[in-house]
This record gives structure tokens, sequence and C-alpha cells, in this order.
């Protein structure tokens, strides 16, 4: 169930969906964009001109590449690379590698798109683009990750710079495949070029709080929309998906601020604690261990369950912040949270409720902070290491927070207000594509066309 769009981009959606075929994703996170902008373009029909909004849903730019590496055993597998250079209007492309089986160019092309609007929204100087590859990165070694890393960034070096293109992690992109990708860009180029990607260790020009930043930038942006209510965090029931980089920092900064977090998951299941997530056991399984949740029982006994095929949001909870893929909340989710109470959603993944999810929760006048806003604090930060890099400083840890939580309270009072402004007040998902639009948008017509 999609929304309904202005007459005038009907025909701009229908050409993106012939010219890309087949890639659901990326029409869905299109639409939805095109969704808000009917009042945009009548107050300012200078940004339908010139082809604008065509030009604004064709990357500039998309790469292809073999990844061809080898395995313990010596044998020999071929994976895909992309790299989508979406939109450098506001500044150089900047986004994640997503290394998942799921990865297709439809699904780069989405993430990329969803990363202009969210990297205009920060105010910083970014422009948007997406990488990644179907490589699965589950089982292997450590050196197999290495040579896979390797592989993938003698191809990707030729297409990436300080100036030109930032890759940072996603999904399977964490500091230990940054590090490899970085030590083989360095070889190759023979220059320490810190500044072309970001998300690396402390000790080789990484930024404080960048390993944190998403997750603690998504509760500091709810705790804003709650407070829009007169709500707080004390006391309340979260349930939080996912046990990766985004959910355990989630699930950290929620704890610290009072909420209980009762329920947290993977790929395989999830894991309930009426007692509350022990999230240094939970670090303890996925970070240094690399485990699957379903270890968490084993250590914890009594209160704990572990529950497959089964979804997580049935489970009872006045805040939910799904922070683990796309469309991983459907409608039939959002009608039970609704039933069950659920006062607050904060997307910590990117585009995690599917369309009609969103319109469940907006109808029942739920908050729902959409990812592109909620989670930006993640490639905030990656912009605060850029910043860091280039004047050869580094900041503590709570300078950058004090950062990371300025920039979060400023992206949330921006989609309020232009929200408000554009007559739909409460909405998040309106007021986070008006206001990264015009961004875009402002940048775009000022450049020509181009
Ligand atoms: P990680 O790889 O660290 O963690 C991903 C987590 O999601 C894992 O626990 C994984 O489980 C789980 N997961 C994947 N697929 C499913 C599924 N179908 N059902 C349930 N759980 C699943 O990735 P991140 O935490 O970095 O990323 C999570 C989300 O946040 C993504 O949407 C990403 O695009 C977004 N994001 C990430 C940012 C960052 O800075 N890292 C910034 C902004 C957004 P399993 O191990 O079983 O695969
Ligand atoms: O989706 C995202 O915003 C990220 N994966 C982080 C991107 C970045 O460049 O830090």
């Amino acid at each position: 169930m999609l929304n309904k769009i202005h007459d005038k981009f009907v025909p701009i959606l229908n050409q993106v969906i012939a010219r890309n075929n087949g890639e659901k994703e990326f029409h869905q996170a299109i639409h939805e964009v095109l969704g808000s902008l009917g009042h945009v373009i009548s107050r300012h029909p200078e940004y339908a001109e010139s082809a604008l909004i065509e030009r604004l849903c064709e990357p500039e730019r998309q790469i292809i590449f073999r990844v061809p590496w080898i395995d313990d055993q010596g044998d020999v597998h071929i994976n895909r690379g992309f790299r989508v250079q979406f939109n450098s209007a506001l500044g150089p492309y900047k986004g994640g590698l997503r290394f998942h089986p799921t990865v297709n160019v439809g699904i780069i092309k989405f993430l990329g798109f969803e990363q202009t609007f969210k990297n205009a929204l920060t105010g910083m100087s970014i422009g948007g683009g997406k990488g990644g590859s179907d490589f699965n990165p589950r089982g292997y070694s450590d050196r197999e990750i290495m040579r896979f890393c390797q592989s993938f960034m003698t191809e990707l070096h030729r297409h990436i710079g300080e100036y030109i293109d930032v890759p940072a992690g996603d999904i399977g992109v964490g500091g230990r495949e940054i590090g490899y990708l970085f030590g083989q860009f360095k070889r190759l180029t023979n220059r320490y070029g810190a500044g072309v990607i970001t998300g690396k260790g402390l000790l080789y020009g990484g930024s404080q709080v960048r390993t944190e930043a998403t997750g603690y930038g998504a509760v500091y942006f709810v705790e804003r929309m709650l407070a829009t209510k007169g709500y707080g965090f004390d006391g309340r029931r979260a349930v939080v998906s996912g046990s990766g980089n985004v959910a355990i920092y989630t699930i950290q900064k929620l704890i610290s601020l009072g909420a209980k977090v009762v329920a947290c998951s993977d790929s395989d299941g999830y894991i309930i604690d009426e007692d509350g997530i022990d999230i240094d056991l939970v670090r303890e399984i996925k970070e240094k261990q690399r485990g699957r949740i379903k270890e968490y029982i084993e250590q914890k006994g009594k209160s704990v369950r572990y529950v497959e095929n089964s979804s997580i949001w049935h489970i009872p909870c006045d805040i939910a912040m799904p922070s683990a893929i796309q469309n991983e909340l459907t409608g039939d989710d959002a009608r039970t949270l609704v039933k069950n109470g659920l006062i607050a959603v904060g997307e910590g993944a990117n585009m995690p409720s599917t369309p009609e999810a969103i319109n469940i929760f907006q109808e029942a006048g739920i908050l729902f902070a959409p990812g592109k806003a909620a989670n930006a604090g993640g490639v905030a930060t990656s912009a605060l290491e850029m910043q860091q890099n280039a004047s050869r400083d580094s900041w503590t840890f709570e300078e950058t927070e004090n950062r990371l939580a300025k920039i979060m309270h400023g992206i949330h009072d921006l989609c309020y207000e232009t929200a408000e402004e554009y007559g739909v007040p409460g909405d998040y998902v309106k007021g986070a594509n008006i206001a990264g639009f015009l961004r875009v948008a402002k940048a775009m017509h000022a450049l020509g066309v181009i």
C-alpha cells in the first residue's frame, strides 16, 4: 500500500520504475519521497524546472565490478562489488558499504537515494552514495575477510577520495573490515590519506564516538521527539531489533536513560529478557565472539526466552526501534504494536518499516521517526571524523558526543518545524523529506544542469 503522489510526479515515478526494472526497494524509497513533495513544488515551482526531480532520481554514477578472492582452502570465489555515487550537490559522495547476500544494485540505489537526503539533513558538506557487495561474511575467517576486503578495495580505490567519495561501514562492515579496506587503500596509493574512509580505528585516524554514533544518535532523536509530548524514557519498555552495531548502542543508550529494553534479535531469532537485556553480555557475544544471539540464553538462564520464526514486534512495548534491515517491520507488525500500546518508533535501520506500517503508525497518532532523520548520527559523526582528519586533530569522547547530540537535536527540530511550516504537524516523514529535499534542490538549482 503506497501513498498517492502529486500528478506531476506520476510520469517521473513511472520512468523510474521502467528504467530500474524490478528494483522494488528503490521504487519504494523514491515513491515515499515524491509523496512528500507536492506542497513544496506549489511553493517552489523552480525546483520542478530543468528536470531537477528527474535528475535527483537518477544516480550520477554507478560502478559494478568483479571481486575475486581466495578462501582458506584455496578455492576461488567471485562476488559482485558496487558503488553508487548518487548525488554530489552538497559535497563529496558519502555513505557506507554493505556486505550482505541480499545486496544488488537496486538495494544500493535505494540506500544511496536515502543517504542523499539524510546527509542533507545533517547540514554538513556531504553528498550521498552507497556501496557494497553480495559477499556473505558469515562463517569466514579473519584472513578470508581480509583477502575479500583487499580485493574489493583493489577496484574501489580508483573511484574514491577525500574530495570524491568517502565510504564507511554498514551491515557486515565494521571496524575490522574498515581497517583492512583502509590498509589496502594506503598500500595502493602510497599515501596516508585517512580522509578517504570513515569508521577507522582510533589509532589510525578514527573518531571517538563513531562506533556508538548511530545508536546513540537515534536515541537522542527519539528523546527529543518524546519531549514534544512531555514524555521521557524513564520506566519505558523498549524493543530493539538486530544485535549489530546500531542495535547495540541503541540499547546501551536507552538503558542509560532509564528505559528497560526487553528484546533484541538477529536473523535467526530473538531473545526476550524480562529483567532487561544485559547489554554487556550481548556485546561479549556479538562484538568479541562474533556469535549468535541465542547464545545469550545459555549464559542467562531463567528469565530469558529465545524464539525463532516469529516477529519480535509482537512483544508489547512503549518504544520500538527497528535496527536491523529494510522492510523488517510489516503492516501486521504495526497493527500489533499499536494494539499493544506503543507510543513511539525510532528507525535505526534504513527503511525498516514498510509503507503500510508507516501509515498505520501515523494514523494511530504514534510518534514516528523515519530512518533518514533518526539514524543520521552515524554519518554525521563520519563527517566529524573527516573534519578531524582534515585538521589533523582529534577530539575527546565528551566533545564529540556533545556535537553529536547537538546535531541530532538540530535534525529533530528541522524535521518538526518543516512539518509545521508545510501544514503537516507531527509528520516527521514529510518533515524529513521536505527539509532534506530543499537543501539538495537549492544546491542543484544553483549549480545548473549538470
Ligand atoms: P550490523 O551488520 O552490525 O548488524 C546487522 C544486524 O541486523 C545483525 O544483528 C543482523 O543479524 C541483523 N539482521 C540482518 N538481517 C536481518 C533480518 N532479516 N531479520 C532480523 N535481523 C536481521 O549492521 P548495522 O548495525 O551497522 O546496520 C543495521 C541497520 O542500520 C542497517 O539497515 C543499516 O543500513 C543501518 N545503518 C547503519 C549505520 C551505521 O553506522 N552502521 C548508520 C545508519 C544506518 P545476522 O547477524 O543474523 O545477519
Ligand atoms: O546508512 C548510513 O548512514 C551509514 N551506513 C553510515 C554512512 C557513513 O558514511 O558513515
